[in-house]
């Protein structure tokens, strides 16, 4: 079957500007706001509602086309993720950003053909900045083409990565020994509160490298391809190749940055998507 990668990018970016009108809407005002796996592990009604819209508006278009959804996947959906395309969204990533009204938050989505990924759309509502990108055809920021830092050593970099929303004692734990033997390694760290935000940041050279366990597979489908087309590594947080559904990727300007992260974290582990 014939796939136009444009036509998708069109259609996922008109959809995600649509998404990000709902966010703004809800941003300033009042968020009635629950919990999932942990205290801190927070949904809104607009997660949901923005979630719901983004799949009406693809299935209209693509009848046929699969999806996997965060929101979706926490109210029972399995993750099911086949050859088929598949659209892979993340209504809003940063939903603790948002209920707190910092800015950082952004729509995902997605698209794999395969199980790869070949179209990838991160829309920040409120500072406006779509970054996108398409196999092969190089990574934007509201149509400008970004590309990642030259640094190569880990002791000239500047490493963003997240305490995250689990607060299992050992995973936290874990993560701040990791955040230690990074900082004691690098120029710094840095938590923007959303995986693909930080990963944005990457591929316009804005710090060298990512690292984070515990996120899932919409949080980094649609960022990955950022990353890669932008000119970075994308991998397992132990150097090997990245594996979308096994709650960890460290992404990186150059493989040197990667390589001296990767010698100095230990595994969390936590349950595949
Ligand atoms: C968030 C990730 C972030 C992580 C948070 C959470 P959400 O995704 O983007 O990197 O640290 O714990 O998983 O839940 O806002 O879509």
């Amino acid at each position: 079957m014939d796939h136009n990668y444009q036509d998708y990018l069109k259609t996922a970016v008109e959809v995600a500007r649509k998404a990000g009108e709902m966010v703004k809407e809800s941003y300033y005002v009042d968020k009635s706001v629950c919990t999932k796996e942990s205290f801190a592990d927070l949904v809104t009604v607009t997660d949901q509602a923005v979630e719901k819209m983004i799949i009406d508006s693809l299935t209209q278009k693509y009848p046929t086309h699969k999806f996997i959804g965060e929101e979706s996947v926490s109210e029972g959906k399995k993750c099911d993720w086949t050859d088929d395309p598949t659209w892979i969204i993340d209504p809003i990533d940063g939903t603790a950003n948002f209920v707190h009204s910092i800015s950082n938050n952004c729509v995902c989505i997605g698209l794999s053909v395969n199980r790869k990924i070949v179209v990838g759309v991160v829309y920040l509502p409120i500072t406006d900045q779509m970054y996108t990108a398409v196999k092969g055809q190089g990574a934007f920021c509201n149509d400008k083409r970004i590309s990642v830092s030259k640094v190569s050593d880990l002791k000239n970099a500047m490493v963003y990565t997240e305490a995250g929303n689990s607060r299992q004692p050992e995973a936290v734990l874990t993560k701040i020994e990791n955040m230690k033997n990074i900082v004691f390694a690098s120029h710094g760290i840095r938590c923007l509160g959303s995986a693909a935000v930080n990963m944005c940041m990457i591929a316009q050279g804005s710090g060298d490298a990512y690292i984070e366990y515990g996120i899932h597979i919409w949080d980094i489908a649609a960022s990955g391809i950022i990353v890669e087309e932008a000119g970075g590594v994308l991998m397992d947080p132990s150097g090997s190749e990245v594996d979308f559904l096994s709650r960890g990727v460290l992404c990186a300007s150059t493989p040197g940055v990667a390589a001296g992260i990767s010698k100095i974290i230990k595994p969390v582990e936590f349950e595949r998507d």
